[in-house]
């Protein structure tokens, strides 16, 4: 490596439409770190690997990055930390099903069921199948339905709070709004504002946890699907795919409310008209806040887009991106 000059290695793909950028190599040590000890290190004292590769000029707003870490349990293939133009996620399935086709092209997964180590806990995913990866998430749950908030501009917005991974808070839009991609304007318009509102208003997650992606259900296109939704992302991006964590909270209100099946499939469409497949079981008489727990599993394919190295020179003003 010439003097002045870091070099970086990332595997990009696209799932169902939505980027994710696997850093494979060249960061800095951290021997032993789990995901979570991990995502500290970076975001405490290196963040501008976060930077340099999810911010332009090297990616831009709807990136997600992901860092490639070694498992710390002997049954695990890989750990990973997920990370945006803004931060850090908790938990991120399009991002797993992307990090699952990376390391099928890595030739570094076995046939069958292999386990991810994430911040939020162990995921399973399936090596692709005919393209297909199946990822089993961690536990997910309804933590309150139909919670009221004003929403200047909308009146009041009923939603109910879950989690898939990471927080949501779930709408449907009915007459409210179409749920269209000539619509993304507005859909970004209202559902920007209902984050604000649910902020202002100190509506959280369990233990005050922050809700930073907002999901709005409406009829689908596709026929074969169920529903479409739109997710805004914490970037004030949506995402192009269903968002497979947003699913996941979707999947654990549906079995609450007894619309879906343990193990019936959910077909869910994104606002760009890709789809995945859902399912969920209950996990054995748990129930937080009176509320069912569920494990769902998310399918859906991804494709590696690109295979390259990032070079970050010392004399450039923007080596570690626009942030
Ligand atoms: O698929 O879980 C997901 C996700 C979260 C943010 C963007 N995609």
């Amino acid at each position: 490596m010439s003097e002045g000059v870091k070099i970086i290695k990332v595997i990009d793909s696209h799932t169902a439409g939505e980027p994710t950028r696997v850093v494979v190599s060249g960061a800095p040590d951290n021997p032993g770190a789990t995901p979570t000890e991990w995502r500290e290190f970076l975001r405490n004292e290196h963040d501008w690997l976060r930077t340099a590769v999810a911010c332009e000029p090297r990616g831009h707003e709807a990136m997600v990055g992901a860092f490639l870490c070694e498992p710390t349990q002997p049954n695990s293939v890989a750990g990973v930390v997920f990370f945006n133009n803004i931060g850090y996620l908790h938990g991120c399935i399009h991002g797993t099903i992307g990090v699952t086709a990376t390391l099928a092209h890595l030739g570094r997964l076995a046939a069958g069921d292999n386990k991810i180590e994430t911040p939020t806990g162990i995921v399973t995913v399936r090596a692709p199948e005919e393209g297909w990866v199946t990822v089993q998430n961690v536990r997910s749950y309804r933590h309150a339905a139909a919670v009221p908030v004003e929403v200047p501009g909308w009146g009041t917005v009923h939603g109910d709070v879950a989690w898939g991974g990471n927080w949501f808070f779930l709408i449907e839009a009915g007459d409210m709004i179409a749920v269209d991609f000539s619509n993304l304007d507005r859909l970004t318009d209202f559902t920007c504002a209902v984050r604000k509102a649910l902020e202002a208003n100190g509506i959280t997650g369990e233990d005050g946890g922050e809700i930073d992606h907002i999901e709005v259900f409406g009829p689908p296109a596709n026929d074969e699907a169920d529903s479409k939704n739109f997710v805004l992302c914490p970037g004030n991006q949506y995402d192009r795919s269903p968002c497979g964590t947003g699913t996941s909270a979707k999947i654990a209100c549906l079995l609450a409310d007894k619309k879906l099946a343990p193990r019936e499939i959910w077909r869910q469409e994104s606002i760009v008209g890709s789809v995945f497949q859902a399912s969920g079981e209950f996990v054995d008489g748990q129930v937080i806040a009176g509320e069912p727990v569920c494990t769902p599993s998310i399918r859906g394919t991804a494709y590696i887009t690109s295979d390259s190295e990032m070079v970050l020179q010392d004399d450039d003003p923007f080596r570690d991106g626009i942030s």
